[in-house]
């Protein structure tokens, strides 16, 4: 039998800045949707990527001083960056598609065209607002108070010749998909989508740009530029090979089954994409899923709100599967949902420290303790006392089955944790510490920690599109052959070897400490911030002259630290003697202990300045400065003495 194909996609993500959690949230949740049906054998495509053009990435890389393309290569490809992240968080993507790759922009521009000889894109004129100052366009609707968002400035009334798209050619066909089918998941947002969008009506879209260059050129008339959206939606299809030779699997894959996206980029996917689609005469995909956002203290995610919202300190501070474990568990996909650090810690000790690490913990102890790892051949079931649990793991897959089909892994995941809280239980009913203490209860003993390693087992498969990772070491610690971590075993009761050997191994899921983690974060963000200052800064060169006769005045000698000491009650001051060749000692504090202890300043010969009026600091007389060469490093201002050759002699005059 031919295995059913899945092609499942998550957005494009904007190379415009780090990724922070809530991106995560959404890659994390399409592959965890791609895991299960690969799990259950099916022939998966999973695709993301970046998406690379429009004005926003122009700017930000005039800002950063570099090209377009070499701003996106840093963030995708860079240090920490998409790729990186991806790859940390265990995302299992088929493939990766950037619109800037050549195969991608070849394609767009077939799609471009084709749209354009049907009829469905025309030549007209773009009115709007433009920022001078900015050199930029806007709509009516992106100015705040009136004025540019970007500068704050007046803006003027302005034209551009543009393309349109006839958006309003398909209102009707897309209002039928919305209404009528279940093409947009959850059902709530085609309730908005017909209210806010198609109700008022729809407008053709602007379709090409002349006013900035970072896009697909419109091959057939330069100057214009691909409209960003139409440039990002295509690359479910471009990446598949559809107006290209590089890539393939468009036979096999398209339409997709699921397109992940975001609540607010639903209008894009549920009524430009289909209306899109239809006019190139292609298949539409069977469902766009909304998802809800990722909140701070209610408001939209920023790095400034104190919670920490970088991936990657979370995911090194608590483990990759812990994170994604919480990501999905805590939030019900299609809702928002509040993010804070005391929340995720309280999930991990909670489901995974207490519940799963328990479980897992206590029943291998007990079978290493009790039977040396490895079950009897002779065991004892109690229908009475069993049926409780081994029922509910009987139906687990099912209900667990339905939640994942409706795009609900929050359900499926409560439905694996009441079986584990009911194993938890029976292991207080059972007290199989007390039935160790009888030979003759043991049979009944080894029954218990079977049912309990079959539990563990069943919930190990259904959480391994979850934490895949973790969830190999549990099937490992449990004693679990391949043939049991399978979509179909996880349906059939008592598979696990009756005599199965368990491996005590290490803590799974360890438990948090709350206040000592949320200082570890914190310092791991201090750390963050100092990596990516700049290396070096130098302060920048004076602009202000100084005439010659006035610079002379000043009087450099070399000077021999004869003795160097603290100043009392001072943190940052030293005393220096000197020896400045005159026959006099000369006495110089300076505030530098913060980088030289004074011990290790004798004898060296250093550069004065001998000529400056005493000063009196810390109730001592000062007589000159020395001269030290300052820069700053990763934010920390750095200092060195001058120190000369020591055969200059003291008193040496610098000129
Ligand atoms: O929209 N919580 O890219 P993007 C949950 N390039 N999800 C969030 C989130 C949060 N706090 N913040 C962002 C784009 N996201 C386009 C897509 S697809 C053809 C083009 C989600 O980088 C957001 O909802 O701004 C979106 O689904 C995804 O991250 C990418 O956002």
């Amino acid at each position: 039998m031919e295995r059913k194909k899945y092609y499942i996609t998550t957005p494009i993500y904007y190379p415009s800045d780090k990724l922070h959690i809530g991106h995560t949230y959404c890659t994390v949740a399409t592959d965890v949707l791609a895991r299960y049906h690969r799990l259950r054998g099916e022939d998966v495509m999973f695709l993301t990527g970046t998406d690379e053009h429009g004005q926003k990435i122009e700017d930000k890389a005039k800002e950063a001083g570099v090209s377009p393309k070499a701003f996106v290569d840093q963030i995708v490809e860079g240090p920490r960056g998409v790729l990186d992240l991806w790859k940390l968080m265990d995302i299992s993507n088929d493939r990766f598609i950037r619109t800037t790759d050549d195969y991608h922009v070849e394609s767009i521009q077939k799609i471009f065209r084709k749209m354009y000889e049907k009829g469905d894109i025309y030549k007209g004129t773009y009115r709007g607002k433009y920022c001078k100052p900015c050199e930029s366009f806007w709509t009516e609707s992106q100015l705040v108070d009136g004025k540019c968002p970007d500068c704050g400035r007046e803006v003027q009334d302005a034209e551009e010749e543009a393309y349109f798209f006839r958006l309003s050619n398909y209102a009707d066909r897309v209002r039928d998909l919305l209404e009528n089918t279940d093409f947009l998941q959850p059902r709530s947002r085609v309730n908005e989508m017909v209210k806010n969008f198609i109700e008022p009506g729809l407008d053709d879209l602007c379709v090409s740009r002349t006013s900035f260059t970072w896009g697909v050129p419109v091959d057939f008339d330069p100057g214009h530029v691909v409209y960003v959206w139409v440039d990002a939606l295509s690359n479910y299809i471009t990446a598949l090979g559809y107006g290209n030779e590089k890539r393939d699997g468009y036979d096999r894959y398209w339409p997709a089954d699921a397109h992940i996206v975001g609540k607010e980029i639903v209008r894009f996917h549920s009524i430009i994409w289909p209306a899109m689609l239809m006019s190139l005469e292609l298949p539409l995909p069977d469902h766009v899923f909304g998802h809800g956002w990722l909140l701070l203290d209610g408001g939209k995610m920023s790095k400034s709100k104190g919670n920490v919202v970088d991936p990657y300190i979370l995911a090194e501070q608590f483990g990759v599967d812990a994170l994604r474990f919480f990501l999905m568990r805590t939030f019900p996909f299609g809702s928002d949902g509040n993010f804070s650090n005391e929340l995720l810690i309280q999930t991990i000790n909670t489901d995974l420290a207490n519940d799963l690490g328990n479980l897992v913990s206590r029943t291998t102890a007990m079978a290493g303790k009790f039977f040396g790892g490895t079950l009897p051949e002779d065991q004892r079931a109690d229908e009475e006392k069993d049926a409780g649990l081994t029922e509910l793991l009987k139906g687990l897959r099912g209900r667990y089955e339905e939640s994942m089909e409706q795009f609900a892994p929050h359900k499926a995941l409560e439905e694996v944790f009441k079986a584990i809280q009911r194993a938890n239980k029976y292991i207080d009913e059972n007290a199989p510490w007390v039935l160790a203490k009888n030979p003759e209860d043991h049979p009944r003993l080894a029954r218990v920690l079977y049912n309990l390693l079959e539990t563990t087992r069943i919930c190990g498969v259904l959480l391994t599109p979850f934490m895949p990772g973790s969830m190999e070491k549990l099937f490992g610690q449990i004693g679990a052959p391949e043939a049991c971590r399978t979509w179909e075993s996880a349906a059939e009761w008592a598979k696990l070897p009756r005599t199965v050997t368990v491996e005590k191994g290490e803590n799974l899921f360890p438990r948090v400490d709350i206040a000592q983690a949320m200082d570890e974060l914190q310092a791991a963000v201090e750390a963050a911030k100092k990596a990516a200052l700049p290396e070096i800064e130098l302060e920048p060169q004076s602009e202000e002259t100084v005439d010659f006769d006035t610079f002379c005045k000043s009087d450099f000698r070399a000077v021999k630290v004869k003795a160097c000491e603290a100043v009392k009650k001072s943190a940052k001051l030293l005393k220096f003697t000197l020896d400045d060749g005159t026959g006099t000692d000369r006495q110089i504090l300076s505030g530098i202990h913060k980088w030289y202890e004074p011990e290790d300043l004798v004898g060296k010969t250093l550069i004065a300045i001998v000529n400056l009026p005493p000063r009196k600091m810390m109730g001592l007389e000062s007589n000159g400065m020395l001269i030290s060469a300052v820069h700053t490093e990763k934010g920390e201002e750095c200092l060195h003495l001058l120190m000369v050759d020591d055969a200059i002699p003291a008193g040496a005059k610098l000129c």
